[in-house]
């Protein structure tokens, strides 16, 4: 593991110890051993992708130079503040897609003890970030940008976690209302902005930029975010769920996935009316069926190249951009991503 990594674990300990002995709750043995619990299943199982590019793009704005232990802590800290985010939106989001598992583990609200006091424990990661920032940013100058930039990218993902919702009560409807401005819509608000332009706008607080100067790193930042997502909703279906830990749901769901959008722009008639009979059906043998068609349809070359010209769409984008070490944090973060597994 790398040495960054291994700091940024034990930073997770630290945050997760002072959570437990929150002054502001008198904790029991038994809702301490909940939180930990909770937090353990949920917080740190991930690629930690997100929390790990605050570290990162921090050091790449400041061109390389050595980190100092703070620094290091507090980068850690924000970037665990997305994991937190991020743990949050999943417990809740499992729940709304009736999802089986999550991090190669059964849902944390499938567990015969939990059911639904997840939506609450969903709650509680979420009102666990203002308290780490306060602890250790309140004394910052930039502590205001940060509570506003997290309360912000929190609207914008509860929206687009909305959109995504209720666009399947028009999908029931009429499929062929479905199209790529609507899903790219969805997209934009339920992952971009709290996947990709949330962390880097901390590293840049953290340097004391100011954000309004950077629009258009958040332009690309958003592109970037749409285009990860279009690798999640492929990965949903054509994924090994050992790879990357999750049964997919989206056929069931009746998801305005990018899939079924590209399927309903390739079929003709017949093959639109199979896609009508067979899809958000919760029943194997259909979700088979709009298999199958994806297969007929190529969808995974067409996803090929859709991934390819996302690739060098965005890396004209970065280039473009004046600053070096601005690149070279755009660069890393699609370095990440580019041609994922999982
Ligand atoms: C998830 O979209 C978005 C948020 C904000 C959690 P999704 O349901 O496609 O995610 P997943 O495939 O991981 O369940
Ligand atoms: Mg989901
Ligand atoms: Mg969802
Ligand atoms: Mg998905």
């Amino acid at each position: 593991m790398s040495d960054l990594k291994t700091r940024f674990l034990e930073v997770y300990s630290v945050l997760k110890s002072e959570l437990l002995n929150d002054p502001a709750f008198e904790f029991t043995d038994d809702s301490r051993q909940w939180v930990e619990r909770m937090l353990d299943y949920n917080v740190p199982g991930g690629k930690l992708n997100r929390g790990l590019s605050v570290i990162d793009s921090y050091k790449l704005l400041k061109e390389g130079k050595e980190l100092s232990d703070d620094e290091i802590f507090l980068s850690s800290a924000l970037g665990w503040c997305i994991e937190w985010l991020q743990a949050y939106f999943l417990v809740l989001d499992d729940i709304m897609d009736s999802s089986h598992t999550r991090r190669g583990q059964p849902c944390w609200f499938r567990l015969p003890k939990v059911g639904m006091i997840a939506v609450n424990d969903g709650i509680l990661l979420r009102n666990h970030i203002p308290r780490i920032l306060k602890k250790h940013f309140r004394q910052k100058p930039y502590y205001v940008d940060l509570l506003d930039l997290f309360n912000e990218v929190e609207f914008q993902t509860a929206c687009g976690q909305m959109i995504d919702l209720i666009t399947t009560l028009v999908g029931e409807k009429d499929l062929s209302k479905y199209s790529l401005p609507i899903h790219r819509r969805i997209v934009q608000y339920k992952t971009a902005y709290y996947s990709f332009y949330l962390p880097v706008a901390c590293a840049l607080l953290m340097s004391g930029e100011d954000l309004e100067k950077h629009t258009n790193v958040k332009d690309i930042l958003i592109e970037m975010g749409t285009y990860f997502q279009v690798q999640d909703d492929y990965l949903d279906c054509f994924g090994a769920p050992e790879v990357i830990g999750k049964i997919g749901t989206d056929i069931e769901d009746f998801k305005c996935s990018w899939l079924v959008v590209k399927a309903l722009e390739l079929s003709n008639e017949e093959q639109k009316k199979f896609l009508h009979e067979n899809y958000g059906k919760d029943d194997p043998a259909s979700v088979a069926k709009v298999k199958e068609l994806y297969n007929t349809l190529k969808l995974q070359d067409v996803f090929a190249e859709y991934e390819s010209k996302s690739y060098d769409k965005l890396i004209k984008f970065i280039e473009a951009h004046p600053s070096q070490a601005v690149q070279a944090v755009l660069k890393s973060f699609l370095g990440k991503i580019y041609k994922r597994q999982k």
